[in-house]
């Protein structure tokens, strides 16, 4: 498929996806969130495909919301339009969905890469909320993934003053899973995924959807969640491979069956 405002590649198992609108430093406007659903729906639905990675530009993964698209949208365009809840379909992507940042992630763009499932993070990431700077708050998760990934007082310091937080105050505070310098980004984040897509699917989705599930409630339930999903693998033909893989000390041919 053609897409105007994104690049979409497949290298082996892996989906690569890069936001390009570099004029506007990538700023995410109704077409990007668009071509994203529909480039996540197609990898969605290739069982080629066993991870993602989603990138924008050196400069930006993404540097928010298009501030020029909703300047002049009211109260009832935004209710009536049901604006950004088309983004959170990038949350509920059943592959594992890694973000390569480089750049600005502010905005709009700090909370899409936090639907990722990690976030790899070049030396020169800048990531903030600075909505509060023109008059609004975080729309797209922030106030409520942020403070789950780094706690409510660096949530705060960033969401109420708007400043940015570099790769390394990132990594500190939990929000990014790994720092690398800026020519390996691509490069690391292909890797992780690689190494993802080889294993089994069936119990790389489960592992992301039992994860997910401590956000959502008890850890009561969730253990048992995870319990329930952990007792049903062992009705893969993968479980039976892996384990037989290990005795034999030979490597794993999984199926994803
Ligand atoms: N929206 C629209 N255009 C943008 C945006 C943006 N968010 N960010 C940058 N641009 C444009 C600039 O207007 C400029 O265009 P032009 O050349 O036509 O004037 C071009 O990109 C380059 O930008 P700058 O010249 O400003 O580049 P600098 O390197 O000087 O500065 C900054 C880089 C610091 C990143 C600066 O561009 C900036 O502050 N950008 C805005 C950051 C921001 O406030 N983001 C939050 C937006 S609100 C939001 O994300 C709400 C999320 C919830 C709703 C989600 C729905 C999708």
């Amino acid at each position: 498929m053609a897409y105007e405002t994104i690049l979409v590649k497949t290298k082996d198992a892996v989906g690569l996806v890069t936001i390009n609108r570099p004029q506007a430093l990538n700023a995410l406007n109704s077409k990007v969130m668009t071509e994203l659903q529909q480039a996540l729906a197609a990898f969605q639905a290739d069982a080629a495909v066993g991870a993602v990675v989603l990138t924008g530009s050196e400069k930006a993964f993404a540097a928010g919301a298009d501030i020029k698209e909703m300047q002049s949208l009211d109260f009832v365009d935004m209710f009536l339009g049901d604006f950004i809840s088309g983004w959170e379909e990038i949350a509920g992507f059943r592959k594992p969905l890694i973000a390569a940042v480089s750049g600005f992630a502010l905005g709009g763009g700090c909370e899409v890469a936090m639907m990722c499932d990690f976030i790899i993070a070049s030396e020169t990431a800048k990531f903030g909320q600075p909505e509060i700077t023109l008059g609004v708050i975080p729309g797209m998760g922030g106030t409520q993934r942020l403070t789950r990934a780094v706690g409510k007082a660096k949530a705060m310091d960033l969401i109420l003053t708007g400043r940015m937080m570099d790769a390394a105050e990132a990594e500190r505070a939990g929000l990014v899973a790994r720092v690398v310098a800026p020519g390996q980004l691509i490069d690391e984040a292909l890797a992780a995924a690689a190494r993802i897509a080889a294993l089994s699917q069936p119990s790389v989705l489960m592992a992301k959807e039992s994860v997910n599930r401590a956000f959502e409630t008890t850890l009561g339930e969730g253990l048992l969640f995870e319990r329930r999903l952990f007792h049903s693998l062992f009705a893969t033909m993968d479980q039976k491979e892996g384990m037989t893989a290990f005795a034999e000390k030979r490597k794993p041919d999984f199926r994803n069956r």
